[in-house]
């Protein structure tokens, strides 16, 4: 479902008000998807700790949140925005993208988890929407 004006405006300002605390979201989103979703753990066998206390597990997922952040910068060309990463993706790191809800997920859980009384039904639906855009425009270049 494509985003609406509305959906665009509640998530960019739901982000600015979550930006500080977004590399902690992004670890705890990671470290949970890693361990409820063991089948997640195959892409990060590189990796010596897969826990959620993991400092790898931490940054990484604080890359990806700026990642994301990046990507509501360019709301309006998620596609465009994400081709490099729906590359890398697809050809080099081979990741199911299945997996790419599976993350949004556990992001929309923790971001509760932070925030339970800003996280109201209103925003919850334009960030799952937002998310479900941004797993699709990752999902571009798998072909
Ligand atoms: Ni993902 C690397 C962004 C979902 C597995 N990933 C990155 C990098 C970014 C990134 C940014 C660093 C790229 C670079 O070094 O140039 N990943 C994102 C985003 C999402 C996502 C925005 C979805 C919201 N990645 C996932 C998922 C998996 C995944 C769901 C697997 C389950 N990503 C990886 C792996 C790497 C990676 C593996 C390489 C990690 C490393 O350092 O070895």
């Amino acid at each position: 479902m494509s985003l609406t004006g509305k959906d665009k405006t509640v998530v960019k300002a739901f982000w600015e008000k979550v930006a500080a605390k977004s590399p902690e979201i992004g670890g705890e989103a990671l470290g949970r998807m890693l361990t409820s979703y063991p089948q997640t753990k195959t892409y990060f066998s590189h990796w010596s700790d897969l826990s959620p206390e993991s400092p790898q597990v931490r940054k990484h997922g604080a890359t990806i949140m700026g990642a994301i952040g990046e990507a509501v910068g360019k709301i309006d060309d998620l596609t465009g925005a994400l081709s490099k990463l729906s590359e890398l993706h697809a050809f080099k790191l081979r990741v199911d993208p299945a997996n790419f809800k599976i993350l949004a997920h556990n992001i929309i859980l923790v971001m509760a988890m932070y925030f339970p009384g800003e996280f109201t039904p209103e925003i919850h639906v334009s960030v799952d929407k937002f998310l479900n855009n941004l797993a699709l425009a990752l999902s571009e270049r798998y072909r």
